[in-house]
């Protein structure tokens, strides 16, 4: 909603009569006009004037679009979440890691079949992800809507979805890290998208090792994933690890502008302690053993010269990948470090990139970096010595800018366009606003200054603001995703919802102040990023005969009237079409043990003539969209008469949109029933 009308809306609003209401009069003098209807509805709802505008400030009307999307991770869903901004309504979840019904993702279609099993590790057949950090596409350092990215926070993996459709069309199995945590991220121009290991694990990679040995055989990896500008995949070839030491990689931020070519990764654990005894055999939890240290590093990885050194030959090829082993990366200073107190979380850098707020969990501070300075520390060598493995540690005076203290449990930093960061804290649940360098603060407020703190509800991880991660920043909402709702909702048993909280910035000028509060009850949604919604620009229907998953022509698809079944030996060929309301052919005939592939193509061209496909007992179900070609391919190893049907309401005849899966049984079968 742009700013006159909303404010013609409030003023309208006041006219008519929630002033009284505010007042304690009854507001009700007319005879019968709209004053007396607002107030009436304000009074039986029990609703304040500030509700109210509230109210008014978060709704959008029937049929009328939200000015944001926002792609939320889904958590342990798998998923990731579609939310209409300021409505906070879900418009869609996008199956991505975990196996989807209603868009028939890994029920016997090829495009999710394919998908889901490539995105399997050598070895594992994995049904699930957590999904955590969603990345959207870049140019020049502003969302594009052309492609998101995803990570499986649980298995180290990552996943391509494509903005064209919405819909997932690669998952890499990322190679040498086992669990993930840092990124993804995607550098300003969509060259790389990021993602770092979280726990590390024995390297070479294929090899065992206990943690008694940890220092020595176990490490991380900074992975730096090449995208393919025509088509948003990854591609492995011509991507590159940074073999990291053994601490435990946390959140990571692209460079931008200034800082263009750097990625920045915060850390624990740099005790490097594995839970179970200490070195005197006393038991130690891993908890206390990794937060003894005052200080941890930040990671400043140069992937610029990263390129260089793979491009120069210097990087071992492992399991796929180019790795840049941390010897060599030390030595072509690809990888420094700088101490960050205390348990730090949240690395974020900010819209000029000159900044990188730094959380740390048990300090009451943000620190922030100046990325100016870190530069010049790194060129000129000035270090204040190496770390165990030889990797060169910069001065923290050096390179620090200010801390600001902000409150309990700092974690993440998201920024508006007026110069000042938020940053969500976890214990004290709450978000509170300060001022970065005067170079930014465009309000003439005071640089490096607590402004103010909001509460949330409850106990906040992430936050994020409109276009937050871009070069430019909206400084209208900002979404607190908490992690508590405790009682916010209706009593729904021990396991609560999260909250989603939105938050009005005012352009920046404060207070911020809180909208309104949505539940999300799947998984938990952990981190989000907000894009307006004009950038979307998806396809309302498939070009006739498109495989969804190379978004190209299947060379199976057929126009109405080429209907066939072909037999070869023990294999039944079925090239098929769905329509309003009827599967040609409508009846298949096949024997028991025969092997069954079913080209069907949704011939309508409609918009939302989207037809399901469904055999009972066979755990087949798929969603055709219009002008989508989709192949089945199973052993018809039940005998019987099966029904197939189409499973999303398309018509008036959808119900009789149904067919025959007739399964002969074998000649032993039958003697043997
Ligand atoms: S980070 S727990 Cu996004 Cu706060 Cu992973
Ligand atoms: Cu097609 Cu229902």
């Amino acid at each position: 909603m742009s700013k006159p009308v909303f404010l013609g809306l409030i003023a309208a609003m006041l006219g008519l009569g929630l002033l009284a209401v505010a007042c304690g009069g009854d507001g009700n003098g007319g005879n019968g006009g709209g004053d007396g209807v607002l107030n009436d509805i304000a009074a039986q709802r029990g609703l304040t004037p500030e509700d109210m505008k509230h109210a008014l400030q978060q709704f959008v009307p029937p049929g009328k679009y939200d000015d944001y999307v926002m792609f939320s991770s889904g958590g342990h869903s798998g998923q990731l979440l579609v939310v209409g901004m300021p409505s906070m309504r879900i418009l869609k979840q996008i199956a991505v890691f975990t196996p989807e019904p209603w868009q028939g993702y890994g029920y016997g279609a090829d495009w999710g079949d394919k998908v889901l099993k490539e995105g399997n590790r050598e070895g594992t057949d994995l049904t699930w992800g957590d999904t955590h950090h969603p990345a959207i596409s870049e140019t020049a350092g502003e969302y594009d809507g052309r492609w998101i990215y995803i990570q499986d926070r649980a298995n180290g993996r990552m996943a391509m979805i494509d903005l064209a459709d919405l819909r997932v069309k690669q998952i890499v199995a990322v190679p040498n890290i086992q669990t993930s945590h840092g990124g993804m991220f995607v550098t300003p121009n969509s060259e790389y998208v990021h993602v770092s290991s979280k726990f590390p694990m024995p390297w070479p990679p294929g090899t065992y090792a206990d943690v008694s040995e940890y220092k020595e055989k176990f490490r991380g990896a900074s992975t730096w994933l090449k995208i393919d500008q025509a088509t948003g995949r990854i591609n492995l070839k011509e991507s590159f690890q940074v073999e990291i030491p053994p601490y435990t990689q946390d959140l990571a931020d692209a460079g931008k502008k200034v800082s263009e070519g750097f990625g920045f990764i915060g850390s624990f654990n740099t005790e490097m302690a594995t839970g179970g005894v200490d070195a005197e055999g006393k038991p130690e939890p891993l908890e206390a053993g990794a937060s003894k240290n005052n200080f941890d590093f930040l990671h400043v990885v140069n992937w610029k010269k990263g390129e260089e050194v793979v491009k120069a030959g210097k990087a071992e090829e492992m399991n796929g990948i180019k790795v840049i082993r941390l010897d060599t990366a030390i030595k072509e200073g690809v990888l420094h470090l700088i101490p960050e107190p205390k348990s730090p979380h949240g690395a974020d850098v900010d819209p000029s990139g000159r900044y990188i707020v730094v959380g740390g969990k048990l300090d009451p501070n943000v620190t922030i970096f100046d990325f100016n300075k870190v530069k010049q520390a790194i060129d000129s060598k000035d270090y204040e010595g190496k770390d165990v493995f030889g990797v060169p540690i910069l001065k923290f005076d050096s390179v620090v800018a200010a801390q600001v203290e902000v409150g309990a449990g700092p974690l993440h930093t998201q920024f508006d366009s007026q110069g000042h960061g938020y940053t969500s804290m976890f214990l004290a649940s709450a978000i509170a606003k300060f001022t970065l360098g005067e170079d930014v603060v465009k309000t003439g407020e005071e640089p490096f200054k607590r402004i103010e703190t909001i509460p949330v509800h409850y106990n906040i991880g992430h936050l994020a603001t409109a276009e937050g991660d871009t070069v430019s920043p909206d400084d209208n909402y900002m979404v607190a995703l908490n992690k508590w709702s405790i009682d916010r909702f209706a009593p729904l048993g021990p396991l609560h919802p999260q909250n989603f909280q939105l938050i009005d910035l005012k352009g920046g000028n404060g207070p911020m102040e809180l909208l309104a509060d949505m539940p999300i009850g799947m998984g938990e949604p952990h981190y989000t990023q907000i894009m307006k919604a004009d950038k979307l620009k998806a396809l309302e229907v498939y070009l006739p005969g498109t495989d969804a998953l190379t978004m190209e022509r299947s060379e199976f698809a057929i126009e109405a009237g080429q209907e066939k079944v072909e037999r070869d030996g023990n294999h039944v060929e079925a090239w098929m079409t769905a329509q309003r309301s009827h599967f040609t052919p409508d009846i298949l005939r096949v024997k028991q043990g025969e092997h069954v592939m079913l080209h069907i193509t949704n011939i309508e061209q409609t918009r939302d003539a989207t037809h399901g496909f469904a055999i009972a007992d066979y755990n087949i179900q798929a969603s055709l969209e219009p002008g989508e070609t989709a192949t089945f391919e199973f052993t018809a190893d039940k005998p019987g008469a099966y029904n197939f049907y189409c499973t999303e309401f398309c018509s008036a005849l959808h119900l009789e949109m149904a067919g025959w899966l007739l399964v002969e049984p074998s000649a032993a079968a039958a003697a043997n029933p």
